[in-house]
């Protein structure tokens, strides 16, 4: 039984925002936690919409301000899921009030902005974390394991790739609620921090540090309408990146994200090849890992597709019985219980702030190497 609360005041309501407070009201009914999460107030600048949101979420009032939010006394947590280009200001002036901070990916619109986010949390020496859900599928959270306990021996590749197909409409606008991933001031980038970040952050938890990368990008829709201008603008996001690795363990890796595969509306996949053993994973069948062994006998060896409902693969014992799967807003709950468990124990529950830097280092060198055309060093977040 939970024995102390935890004040939350949560920045947006849109899809992260909706993901979150399920994950915020979930997590005590399913993970024998000490904190509960309580949420205490929603912040947005339309006000009526932030009512209906804390009506229908059970957020005990309502702000239009995040200034306002980030210095109520009665506030123990800002969880910033609000668009890019608002986590840096809201961050940095939650720790320095003392909060602690969760924020939605990528940590800022670019590694620069991400940094002095790291700087301000450790200095006021709040408890942060960024929500790369996918870290926390159970089967890729079985990828890990397997991984750490050396079964894949030496890594030779890392593929990953993601994959949507909603901008391709030239009619499309850009800017403005729901459409600001296509403005570049808003986003930082494009495909590169919304859906490469995903991949990345998941293969340096798999795979650790990479070294170099060379990439190409492509922006095939040139000019949009914004929405908030009313005029056509230069589109300065990238709707497609692709790019080759070096990992500090020697392995080579390719990485692509578009959203202009037409049929794919959410398509992550990767692929791990080891010296005795490969894995593979995709999002489109996310409770299930395949997974090969060349140690097994000749005559049986092959591709196993492992379905990860069975209680002793992660966090599956707080769920239904053997069997029955979970989906995508259970990454969320394990995020969100993992992090309370952490405040607990006192061990931070990754990724931290400085871990999501890390990968904000790749998407700038990635950003840097589409435009100089040659490899581009990573600098290292620690
Ligand atoms: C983009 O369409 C998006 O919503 C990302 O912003 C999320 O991070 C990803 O998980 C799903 O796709």
């Amino acid at each position: 039984m939970a024995s102390r609360n935890l004040n939350v005041g949560l920045v947006g309501y849109g899809f992260m925002g909706r993901t979150h407070s399920n994950a915020f009201r979930q997590a005590n009914r399913f993970f024998d936690l000490e904190y509960q999460p309580v949420l205490k107030a929603v912040c947005a600048r339309d006000g009526e919409k932030a009512k209906t949101f804390a009506a229908q979420w059970g957020y005990g009032s309502v702000e239009t301000d995040w200034r306002k939010l980030v210095a109520r006394p009665d506030i123990d947590l800002i969880d910033i899921a609000s668009p890019n280009d608002t986590h840096a200001g809201i961050a940095s002036a939650a720790a320095a009030a003392g909060k602690m901070v969760l924020c939605e990916k990528p940590l800022g619109r670019n590694a620069a902005e991400a940094e002095r986010m790291v700087e301000t949390v450790e200095k006021a020496g709040v408890a942060n974390m960024v929500w790369y859900n996918y870290r926390r599928v159970p089967a890729v959270t079985l990828a890990k394991q397997l991984i750490d306990e050396g079964r894949l021996g030496r890594i030779f590749h890392y593929r990953a790739k993601f994959l949507q197909d909603w901008t391709i409409s030239k009619d499309l606008p850009q800017g403005g609620a729901g459409l600001w991933r296509l403005d570049v001031n808003v986003a930082g980038s494009g495909v590169t921090g919304d859906l490469l970040a995903h991949c990345i952050d998941t293969a340096l938890w798999l795979n650790g540090p990479i070294d170099q990368v060379t990439a190409m990008t492509e922006t095939f829709i040139k000019e949009r309408k914004h929405n908030l201008t009313g005029k056509v603008e230069k589109v300065g996001i990238d709707d497609a990146s692709a790019f080759l690795a070096r990992f500090a363990n020697g392995s080579l890796a390719t990485f692509e994200a578009t959203r202009y595969a037409r049929g794919h509306k959410a398509l992550y996949t990767f692929e791990i090849n080891g010296e005795h053993a490969s894995i593979s994973w995709d999002l489109h069948d996310l409770h299930r890992l395949q997974y090969f062994d060349h140690r097994d006998e000749g005559r049986l060896r092959g591709w196993r597709s492992v379905h990860i409902t069975d209680g002793d693969h992660p966090y599956m014992k707080h769920w239904w019985v053997p069997g029955l799967q979970i989906g995508y807003e259970h990454t969320f709950i394990h995020h969100i219980a993992d992090f309370l468990e952490g405040l607990s124990s006192g061990r931070p529950s990754a990724p931290t702030f400085r871990d999501a830097l890390a990968t904000d280092y790749v998407t700038d060198a990635v950003l840097r190497s589409a435009a100089s055309g040659r490899w581009e060093i990573v600098k290292r977040a620690s």
